[in-house]
């Protein structure tokens, strides 16, 4: 009997000494159960709940509101802050307008235009600096002056040079043809691959699709550019379209009774009809190479895929139709063709009087610059960098 008792004594004392030191002892090793990703170097995110592995469908929908409210954007705004609204890259001389990042509507619920505009869909994009105008006559003269075209084969990709040689462009198609040589004209007849090489000349890239529309709409969608400040309504002086007159007689036949041009215009005209961001002519004067190849489902492909809801682009060359997006409408173009969410296309060797483009910066470089001008700024430094390849803060507003 003696020896049972003893026995219970013992099974007893046993658990008590589990549950109270023991098992806590445990428990300490494996802070709140949860498995710690050694690559992010013991930090665990906020909505770190899910530890499933299969969670594919965690990419969010884009928010029932359209981006910004005002509270989502003031905290992209302070998260930015140190982002200054323009910059100016020194290599092109060329100023840029910051676009921050968030929620927009593009395509168009208009049926026209082969459908290729739809579904109007809400599209997600990081921020960026964008061109105010598209790149000039004299931009791309200094491209050229700089061996663009001759030895240096570094500015082109390997199919830009192939068709560069093939095709033998030695420079834009209407060189030294005086309608299209004023030195703020914006430069036209060059195929998709000369605007590449000029890209990678002046350490900018082209803008995709999505960042091009957010560029000119705003993220409400606008129908315009100017929306903002002037209703959302076509206005025939705002831009340089085909204003062509074929019932006219004589001179009044010409394009360029209501916005002034027959031709290309200056690139700095209509700036009081700038995007909601300062990008000016986003609508009419050249037609902009941006990098996405052309796909007329691509719209529906994006909305069946909620992954390329954030920062899509294209980059998958069409079998049958391999040609490069086109925006922003032409002079020679209707009212219609000059709606940002227009979808355009052409061959990417297309050469046309007709097809400019202009360029763009991540935010992400321009915060790399504004922070080693900051650290150049506290050594006194008198060294004049001017012709190094580097970007400087523009003073203007
Ligand atoms: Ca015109």
């Amino acid at each position: 009997m003696r020896f049972f008792i003893t026995i219970i004594v013992i099974v007893a004392l046993t658990i008590v000494v589990f549950m109270t030191v023991i098992l806590p002892l445990i428990e300490e090793k494996i802070p709140n159960g949860k498995p710690v990703n050694p690559e992010l170097n013991g930090i665990t995110s906020d909505d770190d709940d899910d530890d499933d592995d299969d969670d594919d469908d965690e990419i969010d929908d884009p928010p029932k509101k359209v981006y910004p409210d005002v509270g989502e954007y003031l905290k992209v705004k302070e998260k930015e802050k140190h982002l200054t609204n323009t910059w100016l890259n020194t290599k092109d001389n060329s100023e840029m307008v910051l676009v921050r990042a968030g929620w927009f509507w593009r395509g168009s619920d208009e049926t026209r235009s082969r459908g290729v505009e739809q579904p109007k869909q809400k599209i997600y994009v990081n921020s960026f600096y964008i061109d105010k105008y598209a790149i000039t006559v004299g931009q791309f003269r200094k491209f050229m002056e700089d061996g663009g075209y001759n030895e240096n084969i570094e500015y082109w990709s390997k199919v830009g040079w192939e068709r560069r040689r093939l095709l033998k462009w030695e420079r834009p198609r209407y060189w030294g043809n005086n309608t299209f040589m004023g030195d703020d004209n914006p430069i036209v007849g060059i195929s998709w691959y000369e605007a590449e090489a000029y890209m990678r000349w002046a350490g900018k890239k082209l803008p995709n699709e999505a960042q091009w529309e957010l560029a000119a709409r705003g993220y409400y969608g606008n129908k315009y550019p100017w929306a903002k400040s002037k209703g959302d309504i076509w206005i025939d002086e705002a831009c340089n379209w085909s204003d062509f007159d074929p019932k006219a007689v004589g001179p009044k036949r010409l394009r360029g009774q209501k916005d002034g041009f027959e031709y290309p215009a200056p690139v700095n005209v209509y700036e009081k009809y700038a995007s909601p961001f300062g990008a000016v002519q986003m609508s009419g004067n050249v037609w902009e190479w941006v990098a996405d190849w052309w796909d007329s489902h691509y719209y529906d492909k994006v909305e069946e895929n909620p992954i390329l809801r954030r920062n899509p682009v294209n980059s998958i060359e069409g079998v049958v139709q391999p040609w490069k997006v086109l925006k922003g409408g032409a002079w020679d173009m209707s009212p219609e063709h000059c709606e940002p969410s227009y979808r355009f296309a052409a061959m990417p060797e297309s050469r046309s009087k007709n097809i400019g483009f202009r360029c763009i910066l991540s935010a992400e470089i321009v915060a790399r610059e504004l922070s080693k001008n900051s650290e150049d700024n506290d050594t006194p430094d008198d060294d004049d960098d001017d012709d190094e390849n580097k970007s400087k803060t523009s003073k203007g507003g």
